[in-house]
């Protein structure tokens, strides 16, 4: 079988067995070490001088292929274009949106430098998969330095529709690109829907079949929902739940249910919206005061960044407000909490919540909706309360779906999900799980490299081929 390159801005850790923090890792791992190859990208440091070449790690068949970043690159590249341009575009907020020349002009300059040392590592038969939006326009980069093999990509975020792409200055050099990959793949339907239709209506690209041609090329649209590992996640849940930082936790709650968020702290996670919907709950339900605890694991992110400074801000008030409202002098109703656990950790705190709450704004797919699933008590399990504006929303349909925007009905979704009874609860849980294990993280890669894989012969358009 060809050997793999992966590409993605940030790599899975280096050592063996150190537990990756989401779920991507896993799969990329596993078939990285089923047929041997490379895993290239940033190593996280800023340097003062760019490298001439990346540093090289090797761990059984994998090649670990590391570069640092320039202070400009990581400004511009990074903090600049990837987060404060495309992030928020991608997530549907255009109003967030920062946008300038010298940021768009980094973005394009490091994934030219990325294809330099690519380019060099990539043998005859590799196949190259890149991931995510940091890395766009680097297949078409590839291409540039003639690099022939095949090369897919996977969005992780969403993909809004074609009226919001547009809004990018310049949109068409980015997305544009795409079209250099032979499979783009996306985590859901209508992701894959807004590529082709802006592929089609904006480019002028032609529907062959599944395949779009565009130009010289042919690629296709794909959907490949990211999965994780649910077993080995309830494995380590039901350990973990005995171990002391749960059992703290059980103990400090005393009789009351807990309600767990678990997110990184980024606008697309819709937290102001659930503090409001949980103000709502104690507001319009006072039954519920002293009765029920949230905790929200609100992990630092992107600090850099001036509109995630200006979250943390706006949450840090938005929960003194609510806590001061109305808590009790034996009762915090928000432990808003800003530092990370470990997975297994939080893997028992999962499992000892009652209730999920994962109400994103819009994402790509969110894992922790899966985890908290797969968390659970066969026997007594929890009840996950999801946004219908997350990729998730699409497989988890047992979920008790809810749009974030209303606080009310997101309210009334917990209180539903705190009051429901044991055979409901087991039948919404048992038909998510089974749905997890159909589609985990390994089917996931592996379905994404048996269509990059799949036969070529008919890679050239139709109106090219001369026939
Ligand atoms: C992007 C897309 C898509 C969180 N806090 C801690 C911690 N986590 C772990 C969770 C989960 C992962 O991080 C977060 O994954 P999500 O999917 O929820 O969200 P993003 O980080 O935004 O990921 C998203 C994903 O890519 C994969 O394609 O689903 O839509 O935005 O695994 O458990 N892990 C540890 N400590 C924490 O405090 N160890």
């Amino acid at each position: 079988m060809s050997r793999i390159i992966v590409v993605s801005n940030r790599i899975g850790p280096i050592e063996e067995g150190k537990a990756a923090p989401g779920g991507l890792a896993v799969g990329v791992y596993e078939i990285l070490r089923a047929t041997g190859g490379v895993w290239f990208g940033w190593s996280g440091e800023t340097v003062d001088q760019t490298p001439q070449a990346p540093s090289l790690q090797t761990q059984g068949n994998i090649a670990f292929a590391t570069v640092g970043l320039g202070r400009k690159d990581y400004a511009e590249y990074y903090a600049g274009f990837s987060n404060a341009t495309l992030w928020p575009l991608l997530h549907y907020r255009t109003g967030l949106i920062e946008f300038s020349r010298d940021s768009l002009a980094g973005y394009l300059r490091v994934n030219e430098q990325f294809a330099a040392h690519l380019a060099r590592l990539i043998e005859p038969g590799d196949i190259v998969w890149v991931h995510d939006y940091h890395l766009i326009p680097l297949g078409a980069a590839l291409r540039r330095r003639g690099v022939t093999q095949r090369i897919g990509f996977f969005l992780h975020t969403p993909l809004p529709p074609r009226a919001v792409m547009r809004t990018l200055p310049d949109h068409r050099q980015i997305f544009g690109t795409l079209s250099a990959y032979d499979v783009v793949g996306f985590q859901t339907a209508d992701d894959a829907d807004h590529f082709s239709d802006y592929m089609v209506r904006e480019l002028g690209a032609s529907r062959q079949g599944a395949r779009l041609a565009l130009d010289s090329r042919l690629f296709k649209a794909g959907v490949f929902p990211i999965g994780i590992d649910p077993d080995d996640f309830a494995r380590t849940a039901a350990v973990a739940v005995g171990q002391s930082a749960t059992r703290r936790l059980i103990r400090s709650l005393g009789e009351r249910p807990l309600v767990i968020g678990v997110d990184r702290l980024d606008y697309s996670k819709g937290l102001p919206f659930r503090f409001r919907a949980i103000e709502n709950l104690l507001g319009q339900h006072p039954e519920w005061r002293n009765r029920c605890t949230f905790l929200q694991v609100a992990t630092l992110s992107r600090t850099d960044v001036k509109q995630y400074r200006e979250l943390r801000a706006e949450l840090d008030a938005a929960a003194g407000h609510i806590n001061g409202r109305y808590a009790d002098y034996d009762w915090t109703p928000i432990r808003y909490v800003n530092r990370s656990f470990n997975r297994n950790t939080l893997a028992g705190f999962f499992r000892h919540a009652r209730v999920g709450l994962v109400t994103p704004l819009r994402d790509g797919m969110n894992l922790v909706a899966k985890e908290y699933v797969a968390a659970q008590r066969p026997e007594d399990p929890g009840v996950l309360v999801l946004s219908q504006f997350a990729g998730a929303a699409n497989e988890l349909e047992s979920a008790l779906l809810v749009n974030p925007f209303d606080v009310g009905g997101v309210a009334q979704a917990i209180i539903r999900a705190l009051e429901m009874p044991l055979p409901e609860r087991t039948d919404r849980w048992r038909a998510m799980m089974e749905t997890l294990r159909r589609n985990t993280v390994r089917d996931w890669a592996r379905r994404f490299v048996e269509s990059l894989t799949a036969n070529r012969a008919d890679m050239r358009p139709a109106a090219l081929s001369g026939a």
